[in-house]
């Protein structure tokens, strides 16, 4: 749908259609309990605030607008694959969040949050990366809280096994004073040092980021990051999921990728609910599978 047709069909005093950078289609957000900012290319957030906060989710100075690139920050969706691609030279982290989506639905709830969903049409995803007919939606709830529930159901006639993430990046005041905690006593597979193993390590107490951290912890919940310097925890729950992916590209990394500033380390982590590894799931013919996750500032 343009974006005549986007204001015409959804006239409500919470939302606004606008065209953004790189001529993308963004849905603007204000409710008395938040605000957001969702594009539609990806069916990406790029931003949530809630009423009284500063902007929860982080966002790269550095960040491509342009179709077939992925936004760097905000929330990605890591879809049907996690990680690398299995086919060389392929997009890493699936197809979702770099392909147009589309509205299917905005609503406002009697409580005061904005509901949006959105909808990939198979037919805007690259043939080539096309691996079976898929139905794919994002539903994100804005509020006190950031919801979002990706529905994905296996439409083609055979099993298939998909992996994918919702690829939170959080806005922090600075990595080395933050603490994660949540997932003591977890095994993780460290993505940094050579093949990962899964349930190679195990967590002891809290997370502390003084390096490059790449980890997918097995068998978690919920994971809250608190913040000194913002002064605040963010709560960050999931459903359908059994991995958190937690990462920080430290300075190396960081200087290697175009879209993130060499300093941008700094200010983000990312905590991602995922269906990756071990975790990764096979849907049977029309079995549906929903990953969430539930951000809020405590
Ligand atoms: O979720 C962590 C991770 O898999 C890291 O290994 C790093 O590659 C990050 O995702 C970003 O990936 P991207 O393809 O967006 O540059």
């Amino acid at each position: 749908m343009d974006l005549q047709t986007l204001k015409e069909k959804f006239n409500l005093k919470t939302v606004e259609f606008t065209e953004g950078e790189g001529g993308f289609i963004f849905i603007d957000v204000q409710n008395p309990l938040a605000d957001a900012r969702i594009s539609t290319y990806g069916a990406h957030v790029t931003s949530y605030t809630p009423n009284g906060q500063r902007p929860v989710l982080w966002m790269s100075r550095m960040s491509w607008f342009e179709s077939g690139k992925p936004i760097r920050g905000g929330v990605p969706i890591c879809w049907p694959w996690f990680g690398a691609a299995p086919v060389e030279g392929q997009p890493s982290h699936g197809f979702a969040r770099i392909s147009q989506w589309e509205v299917g639905n905005v609503r406002e709830l009697e409580s005061g949050e904005t509901v949006v969903t959105l909808e990939l049409p198979e037919a805007a995803v690259d043939p080539a990366l096309l691996r079976f007919s898929f139905r794919l939606e994002l539903e994100i709830i804005v509020g006190r809280s950031l919801e979002l529930v990706l529905t994905m159901v296996n439409a083609s006639d055979s099993p298939q096994q998909v992996t994918g993430a919702l690829h939170s990046y959080f806005s922090i005041a600075a990595a080395e004073e933050i603490v994660v905690r949540g997932l003591s006593d977890v095994g993780y597979e460290d993505r940094v040092v050579g093949a990962p193993v899964v349930y190679g390590h195990i967590q002891k107490g809290d997370i502390g980021i003084d390096r490059e951290v790449d980890r997918i912890y097995h068998g978690t919940g919920a994971v809250e990051i608190f913040d000194p310097g913002f002064n605040r925890v963010i709560r960050v729950e999931k459903s359908g999921s059994a991995a958190t992916v937690v990462w920080n590209p430290w300075i190396r990394k960081s200087h290697a990728m175009p879209d993130f500033g060499d300093e941008e380390y700094h200010t983000m982590v990312c905590i991602e609910a995922a269906n990756a590894s071990v975790d990764a799931r096979t849907l049977m013919p029309g079995e549906i599978h929903r990953l969430g996750q539930k951000i809020t500032v405590l």
